[in-house]
């Protein structure tokens, strides 16, 4: 029998379950608004349950300045309902956060969604009861105002839709507790904005949320400070006015755009150069860089085909990209600080806007801090080494723990008292990043071991749901009292996962796909590479009857 992580088997509580539902999903974000239409269609009772106050997960929680997709808002957007993506206008080629959240509380109004959402509330812990077949699953309520309360749902199926990169990384540097002035999370950013007029800031980390943040922070503070570890890749997004005719065709061939992103590697549409970087000419390589480089965005990366498969190709690309950094910035020691010295392509390439340019300015200071970390944070400044720099706020751009975080935030226990925390110790394992053996009725969106963060969000969440809702149905309609991955399948999923991330130079840097961004995590490569063979393996395994998974009547 399993026990739990302190040797315990837990006991099922006593109490009777409050509130019944077929399904019980947490986060209205993207993923659980479209599982909530979804489970509706199918005749079954829903209730989602969200911390925030309102829909739109990822774009409710991140509202730090300059927040934006870089995935083009044609495509960021659901394509289930061919009448709301002929309805919906977008006004950029990438939309800023205030306007995808505008959008997600639009489809929330829409398909009169938040009827069944319970907003608010905090998902703490979920017990399979194998006596009931049933999930016990324990929220708590009023958090914000202090009136703490706890409610129990009983639900058959338990939903995790919590998002990849919902679990703020807050670093632990010695004495942040004594800083003087305010701190802030680019993840948990202030809902009614921060004004840094006049001030001076210190921004750690140079991820994506610090490369879109720094060049309007340095617009407005007074001075700004950016605290380097690893200098990461950048191209320009060459974000504009979404031209209303450029958006009048695409609206037109909308189906067969999808259609066409789907059957590229990251569900995004574009033409990928099928020739390799090392057997092009330097002309044709160079014409080819600045081709990607002029359209601007992600699919710099679509450059040739064999730049995250060989390291000699990859530096091609790097070297292209050093030369625009040094190009671009005035000093030559700040641009060499800034030209990244790792695999391109290997952490998420961040897609900006002016962040290179930033550093040309008068009022901001690049501090390198790859040798010396933050020794520690004092009542007025940030301390490397001995010196202090002094700042009147300090903005955390330091990430996510990534994939897993979410989910292990919650208590999940499955047959037997089985803890995913206990599961997961030496890595998550899952089966096509959707299910877990040992835990009956329980799924993800978007889990470890899916193709999700390296993939166009929407249509991954789209696919994962629609497969999701369809197995549920089958269930339903066989009458099955439990449906579960086996064991047997989840360790073939997860040797196949590890097996293609390893013919790949995508486990060669300290990525949060890795979990290398997080203190103490194991070392497991979490996404599933390539969304095509992702979602035909998916259609394989639902036409061989849910081959992986176990059936059983009551
Ligand atoms: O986080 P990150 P993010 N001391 O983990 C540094 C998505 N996203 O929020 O690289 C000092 O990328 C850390 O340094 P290092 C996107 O998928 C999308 O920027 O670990 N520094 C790094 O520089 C993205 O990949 C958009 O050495 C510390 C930074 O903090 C993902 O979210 C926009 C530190 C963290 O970078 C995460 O991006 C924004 C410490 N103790 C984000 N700890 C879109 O455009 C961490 N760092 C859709």
């Amino acid at each position: 029998m399993s026990q739990s992580s302190n040797g315990q088997v837990p006991e099922m509580p006593a109490s009777s379950p409050g509130p019944s539902f077929d399904v019980l999903v947490v986060g209205a974000g993207f993923a659980g608004m479209y599982l909530l239409y979804r489970l509706r269609k199918l005749g079954l009772s829903a209730r989602v349950v969200e911390a925030g106050g309102g829909v739109g997960g990822t774009w409710y929680w991140n509202r730090y300045p300059g927040a934006r997709c870089d995935v083009e808002s044609m495509e960021y957007s659901y394509q289930f309902s061919e009448e709301l993506q002929q309805d919906w206008v977008w006004t950029e080629r990438y939309a800023a956060q205030p306007e995808i959240l505008k959008y997600a509380e639009h489809v929330a109004e829409r398909f009169d969604l938040r009827r069944d959402i319970q907003f608010e509330t905090r998902i703490e812990s979920a017990m399979f009861d194998e006596a009931r077949g049933r999930w016990r699953i324990e929220a708590r309520t009023g958090f914000g105002d202090g009136k703490a309360d706890t409610i129990v749902f009983d639900a058959k199926y338990f939903v995790m839709a919590t998002g990849c990169l919902s679990s703020a990384n807050m670093p632990a540097i010695e004495g942040i507790g004594s800083f003087a002035g305010p701190t802030y999370h680019t993840g948990q950013w202030p809902h009614d904005g921060v004004d840094f007029t006049g001030q001076k800031v210190g921004v750690i980390g140079t991820g994506s949320s610090a490369v879109q943040s720094i060049p309007i922070i340095a617009a407005e503070a007074n001075h700004l400070t950016v605290f380097q570890r690893t200098a990461n890749f950048a191209v320009p997004a060459h974000n504009a006015p979404l031209d209303p005719n450029v958006q009048a065709q695409i609206k037109a061939d909308y189906r067969d755009l999808r259609e066409r992103a789907k059957k590229n590697r990251n569900g995004i549409q574009y033409v990928p150069n099928d020739v390799s970087a090392l057997e092009a000419t330097a002309d044709e390589r160079r014409a080819e860089f600045q081709f990607r480089w002029q359209r601007g965005g992600l699919s710099f990366t679509g450059s040739f085909n064999d730049l995250l498969l060989d390291k000699n190709a990859n530096d091609l690309a790097g070297d292209f990209v050093r030369d625009k950094i040094r190009n671009i910035v005035d000093d030559p020691e700040v641009a060499e600080l800034l030209c990244p010295k790792s695999v391109l392509g290997c952490k998420r390439l961040c897609a900006d806007t002016g962040y290179y340019e930033t550093y040309n300015r008068q009022n901001v200071l690049l501090v390198d801090i790859s040798n010396n970390p933050i020794s520690r944070i004092v009542a007025k400044g940030i301390m490397v080494a001995d010196r202090t720099y002094e700042v009147d706020a300090i903005v955390f751009a330091t990430g996510f723990d990534a994939m897993t975080g979410s989910l292990l935030k919650v208590d999940i226990r499955g047959r037997s008292g089985l803890s995913l925390r206990e599961k997961w110790r030496e890595g998550p394992k899952t089966y096509l990043g959707l299910a877990v053996a040992g835990f009956p009725n329980f799924f993800m969106v978007t889990g470890p071991g899916s193709p999700s963060v390296l993939t166009n969000m929407l249509p991954t969440i789209e696919q994962h749901v629609e497969w999701i809702s369809d197995l549920i149905r089958d269930a339903e309609t066989k009458n099955v009292a439990t449906v579960e991955a086996t064991g047997e399948a989840e360790d073939d999923w997860c040797a196949h996962v590890n097996d293609i991330a390893d013919e790949t130079l995508f486990p060669t840097c300290n990525s949060w796909y890795l979990g290398a961004n997080i203190p103490g995590k194991p070392r497991v490569f979490m996404p599933y590479i390539g969304f095509p063979q992702y979602v035909e393996r998916c259609e394989k395994i639902a036409a061989a009857n849910y081959a992986g998974f176990a059936f059983s009547r009551g």
